[in-house]
């Protein structure tokens, strides 16, 4: 059986918040995701999704120079190629696009959810296989005010949805800051984790003085407190405390991973399709983690539903020794899926069948579309 790719459409699709979403660099009403449709002989189908945050405020790729990247130079480098490995289809995009593994995770995830359905597999089968069928999720507190964010707590806990919870931190004064993240903890109760993501808003300085003051109000982890090349003091952190120090921004593909354990690294990382370019090439990161007994952790760019279930086939054939936050869909008003994703009980189920499993409404993909 030799399928080739026959057509490659994309959109830019816009979809509102359920509320403001606020990180330390920018505040989230709407997200919008590049959502790819890649076409193959005998009619198989493969949908694939790149997103960011915030415009060009947390990487390199803008939703409309994603677009552009996947039309005019990535599309025509995959064009009649086979849909056979992964492994020649990432060759063909490097080979006339450097950089840009926002763009090229789009392309794998099609590509992957294209060749699973013509061999009847899901995605996960294709990447090694699933050892878990549902993955657990936290959900991230960022209203932007101390008192919403600790109702929003207690209502998930009480709808059964989460009991683990991430708080963005960074945007305000150190002092202001702590009182916020440690107030939440303390009414959360020792039962839930609780743990703190920085985007890289703190020096070194400010790092030493507050790492200890979370850990002792009961925070576990401390999510990416440096700019992301200061990787001699990450590491440094990471050696110093029995915080977790979880890199984020620091850690995008094996390269980079390989750097960081080199030089000691011993925290978690968070994996995130988007910054590796692709559901397969992300779990090269993972061996690294695991050669070098770094924990692993898996990371969203807050993508939609086909981005969050091309990770979630990625995540499942992993040892995940600190969970997920796959909870991008429901942070959005509405989705693109004909059937949404089952979250309960603060997990989400890996779709079961071939591809990724799920089914577009592409009249809603068109609704939302930019014209
Ligand atoms: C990030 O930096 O981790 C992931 C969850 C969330 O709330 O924000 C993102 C970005
Ligand atoms: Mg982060």
């Amino acid at each position: 059986m030799s399928l080739t790719i026959e057509s490659i459409t994309s959109w830019l699709v816009d979809i509102p918040t359920i509320r403001p979403h606020k990180l330390s660099m920018v505040t989230m009403g709407c997200q919008t995701m590049v959502i790819v449709k890649m076409r193959c002989a005998d009619g198989i189908i493969g949908w694939g999704e790149a997103t960011t945050i915030g415009g060009l405020s947390y990487g390199a790729e803008s939703p409309e120079s994603m677009k552009i990247t996947i039309d005019r130079y990535l599309a025509p480098l995959i064009i009649g190629r086979p849909l056979a490995g992964v492994e020649p289809l990432a060759a063909a995009m490097n080979s006339g696009v450097s950089g840009n593994s926002f763009a090229k995770s789009a392309l794998e995830t099609a590509f992957l959810d294209a060749l699973g359905k013509a061999k009847n597999l899901p995605v996960s089968s294709l990447l090694g296989g699933a050892r878990q069928e549902r993955l657990p999720v936290l959900w991230t507190l960022a209203s932007g005010d101390t008192d919403k964010d600790i109702d929003e707590g207690f209502r998930l806990i009480a709808e059964g949805r989460h009991q683990r919870f991430k708080l963005k931190i960074g945007a305000r004064a150190l002092q202001d800051d702590l009182r916020h993240a440690l107030k939440i903890k303390a009414a959360l109760g020792s039962d839930v984790d609780v743990h703190v993501d920085v985007n890289q808003a703190w020096d070194m300085t400010t790092a030493l003085r507050a790492i200890p003051e979370l850990h002792a109000g009961g925070i576990r982890m401390i999510e990416q407190p440096l700019e992301r090349h200061d990787l001699r003091n990450l590491i440094d952190l990471s050696q110093r405390f029995t915080a977790t120090i979880l890199a984020d921004e620091a850690v995008t593909d094996s390269q980079s991973g390989f750097v960081l354990a080199n030089g000691g690294f011993t925290g978690a990382w968070a994996l995130k399709i988007a910054k590796a370019g692709g559901p397969a090439q992300v779990l090269k990161l993972a061996q690294v983690a695991s050669a070098a007994g770094i924990g692993l952790y898996g990371g969203t760019m807050l993508e939609g539903s086909i981005g969050t279930v091309a990770s979630l086939h990625a995540w499942s054939t992993l040892a995940l020794s600190e969970g997920t936050e796959m909870f991008g869909p429901l942070l959005l008003k509405d989705d693109i899926l004909t059937h949404p994703l089952d979250f309960s009980e603060g997990s989400v189920a890996l779709p079961s069948g071939p591809g990724l499993g799920i089914e577009i409404d592409e009249d809603k993909l068109l609704h939302y579309a930019r014209q």
